[in-house]
Order: C-alpha cells, then sequence, then structure tokens
C-alpha cells in the first residue's frame, strides 16, 4: 500500500477527516494525522483523550472490500500493528488486549477505532484510527483518562519520537494487511492468540446486553470473544470492555 501523509493541527476527529476526504475520492492509504482533536472518539460514543505535543493521533484509510461479518479483522489489525511498532521502537512487551486496547504491562497505553462503510454485504471502506499515549504520563492526559492508563514514553528507556513511532506502525500495518489480503485471516487470528493480554485470565466483560464474567478461553474465527463462565458454559461475546480484575 502506497501512504500517503496528511498533516493537520487542530481536527475534530482524525477519522472524520479521513472520510470527508475518502468521500472525494481519496486513495487507500490514505493517512491524517493530527495535533489535537476537538472531538476524539472511542468506540460508542465515548471520549478519546490526547494532548498536544504528546499524544499520536492518527487514522488510516482502507479499501478492503472484505464481507461485512470480517470487520472485526481490521480492528484486530490494526491493534497488533501498533503494538508491533512499539516494540520494534522501544523493545518493549507491547500487547494488545481485545477487542482494540495497545497495552504495555496490562495498561492501556492506546486504542483502535475502525468506522466502515459497506456497499451491501461487502466493505467498501474503512477508516482505521489508532490513538496512542506517547510521550509524558497518563495523568498529562487529562481527568477522563483512568488512573490505570499509560504512555510509551513511561516504560521505555530513551525517549520516544512520534514520527518515528507512526512510521513504524505505518510499516507493520502494511505488512499485516497485505499479508491478510494475500493469506487470508487464519494466521492474523493465531498471532492474535498468541498476543493477546486477556486470553487465559479470569475477566469481567461489560457488554451492551450486561456483565459477563468468566474465563477469556478464545478468540474465534471471526474475531469474537469466547467468555467461559463458572457453570461451564461458553459466551460469545462481540463487543465489550474486558477487564481483568487481578491485574
Ligand atoms: C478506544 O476506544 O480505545 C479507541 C480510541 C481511538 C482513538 C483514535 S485517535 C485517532 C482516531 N480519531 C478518533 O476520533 N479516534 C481515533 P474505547 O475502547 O471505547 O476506549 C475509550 C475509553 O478509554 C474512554 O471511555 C476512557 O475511559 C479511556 N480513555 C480515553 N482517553 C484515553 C487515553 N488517552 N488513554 C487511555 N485511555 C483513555
Amino acid at each position: 500500500m502506497r501512504y500517503h501523509i496528511e498533516r493537520r493541527d487542530t481536527v475534530t476527529s482524525t477519522n472524520d477527516v479521513v472520510r470527508e476526504l475518502a468521500e472525494a475520492g481519496a486513495a487507500e492509504g490514505l493517512v491524517v494525522v493530527a495535533e489535537e482533536q476537538t472531538a476524539g472518539r472511542g468506540r460508542r460514543g465515548r471520549r478519546w483523550s490526547g494532548v498536544r505535543g504528546k499524544s499520536l493521533l492518527f487514522s488510516v484509510l482502507l479499501r478492503p472490500d472484505i464481507p461485512v461479518s470480517d470487520v472485526q479483522h481490521l480492528s484486530l489489525l490494526a491493534a497488533l500493528a501498533a503494538c508491533r511498532g512499539i516494540t520494534g521502537l522501544t523493545g518493549l512487551d507491547c500487547r494488545p488486549k481485545w477487542p482494540n486496547d495497545i497495552t504495555i504491562v496490562g495498561r492501556k497505553a492506546g486504542g483502535v477505532l475502525v468506522e466502515t462503510v459497506a456497499e451491501g454485504e461487502r466493505v467498501s471502506m474503512a477508516i482505521i484510527g489508532i490513538g496512542l499515549n506517547v510521550k509524558g504520563r497518563a495523568a498529562d492526559y487529562g481527568p477522563d483518562v483512568p488512573l490505570e492508563a499509560t504512555t510509551v514514553e513511561q516504560h521505555a528507556a530513551e525517549p520516544v519520537s512520534r514520527e518515528q513511532l507512526l512510521r513504524g506502525v505505518l510499516r507493520e500495518l502494511d505488512a499485516l494487511y497485505r499479508r491478510y489480503r494475500d493469506e487470508g485471516q487464519g494466521w492474523l487470528l493465531d498471532l492474535w492468540r498468541s498476543q493477546d493480554a486477556c486470553l487465559g485470565e479470569q475477566v469481567a466483560v461489560e457488554t451492551p446486553d450486561g456483565l459477563i464474567e468468566g474465563r477469556a478461553a478464545a478468540v474465534a474465527d471471526d474475531g469474537a470473544l469466547v467468555i467461559v463462565t463458572a457453570d461451564g458454559t461458553s459466551v460469545i461475546v462481540h463487543a465489550g470492555d474486558v477487564t481483568i480484575p487481578a491485574s
């Protein structure tokens, strides 16, 4: 994929800018990076807090032509790319946590928000938004950021360049996306399963249908999380927030 990087100072959300440019015909590989977002968002209408000079906030346009049922793969792919970019630059053990968290020592250092447009049953456009807390400490990121969040620099031995990190994450994203297009999902899910910070753990999952507690037993081929509850029932979760109470 050939990247075309557009830099902005203040935007509502980098996902919004990519969508506008995509609707005007921008090609796959468009990247919008911003210093500041006035309406940065997470999933289900939540806020994403960023800080000028410290966060890395960007979105990438893909035109994947995959079935709508596979859309979760893109979120897994992006979170893996972000973690691999962080590990490549800093040597830190950075792991994705289902479904979209980027974690270091179990603490959230970033997140992924994938928004899609479908034509019929196919995804015609996917906007991959990635927000990373790079510099400073989590407390610098404002009151909406949970106490247990973290930043890359908080764990790294040396100062971390946002520019180098952007390049590293984009390189990883390109490699993973190419392989996904060439070979399909099997290896991607295996890679995710080998890295996910919550698999095998006792977890609590807040879902739109309520709280589910149990062991995070598996990630299914469509990217759903399988929880085995205390009475042995398997519950398939497509959307939710996972906490690992013991950590
Ligand atoms: C996410 O949502 O983690 C997806 C975040 C994606 C942000 C990027 S920035 C570039 C692009 N443009 C956008 O507008 N968005 C994307 P979710 O899993 O729903 O987590 C949101 C929750 O994380 C919030 O409710 C807070 O509790 C917490 N949070 C907010 N800001 C945070 C931060 N900087 N670090 C850690 N946690 C944060």
